[in-house]
């Protein structure tokens, strides 16, 4: 069966299904949910009203949360980069590792986010101040996590690092990491010269005057 993908170059979970493909180069379309393709729109919001993406389509299979999509790849479109341990106690630390990265870093990244574009009840300097603490709570726990690693898991490259790519990414652009994390830079340096991260960034670069925060001129 074809994949399709209904997502956004500048979203960052888009960006991390697209890790996941891109490292396995696995043939999938690309449907960009935006003003051009409004067919596309109307497709995604009829197969999932909850509004958000990306969605995979896979004939008539359809997967939404990123984490499920990316364990559906690895079930049923594998590929030379295992995402997901087979050792399942390893791959429960990968899966602790995707939620650390969604709900510790992204999250925090998307209240900055949404506060700027009044959709919170926080107004946008207060937004980004709480973001800022809880992403110090995160880059502090990260420094020591990452100690004898090359990738978020371990020796190599998951599931977790497809989640990490993005939001240490827009992460860093909202509260930068600062020198006192010499691991957790050189873990994002990583991710970031990473081919199949380095190529979601490349697409999205057009859409950085998006990015309600500022994108700042680097990356
Ligand atoms: N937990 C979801 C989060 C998806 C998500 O928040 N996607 C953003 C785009 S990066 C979205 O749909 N935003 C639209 C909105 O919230 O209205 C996942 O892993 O797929």
């Amino acid at each position: 069966m074809s994949l399709a993908l209904y997502g956004h170059p500048f979203s960052s979970y888009t960006q991390k299904v697209l890790v996941a493909l891109y490292e396995n180069a696995t043939p999938f379309e690309f449907r960009c949910l935006g003003p051009d393709t409004p067919e596309h729109t109307a497709e995604w919001l009829r197969r999932w009203p909850l509004r958000k993406f990306p969605l995979l389509l896979d004939g008539e299979r359809q997967l939404v949360e990123t984490s499920v999509i990316i364990e559906y790849l690895q079930l049923a479109h594998p590929g030379p980069v295992r995402l997901l341990p087979a050792d399942a106690l390893a791959a429960l630390d990968v899966r602790f590792l995707d939620r650390f990265f969604d709900l510790h870093v992204m999250d925090a990244v998307q209240l900055a986010v949404d506060s700027a574009l009044k959709r919170a009840p926080t107004t946008s300097a207060e937004g980004r101040a709480l973001a800022g603490e809880r992403l110090e709570r995160s880059y502090a726990w990260l420094e020591g996590h990452l100690a004898g690693k090359a990738w978020g898991a371990g020796a190599d490259f998951t599931l977790a690092d497809c989640a990490a790519a993005p939001s240490l990414f827009y992460a860093d652009w909202t509260h930068p990491i600062a020198d006192r994390y010499p691991l957790l830079r050189a873990y994002r340096a990583r991710l970031l010269a990473r081919p199949s991260f380095a190529r979601a960034v490349e697409e999205a670069r057009p859409f950085r005057p998006l990015f309600p925060l500022g994108a700042p001129d680097r990356d």
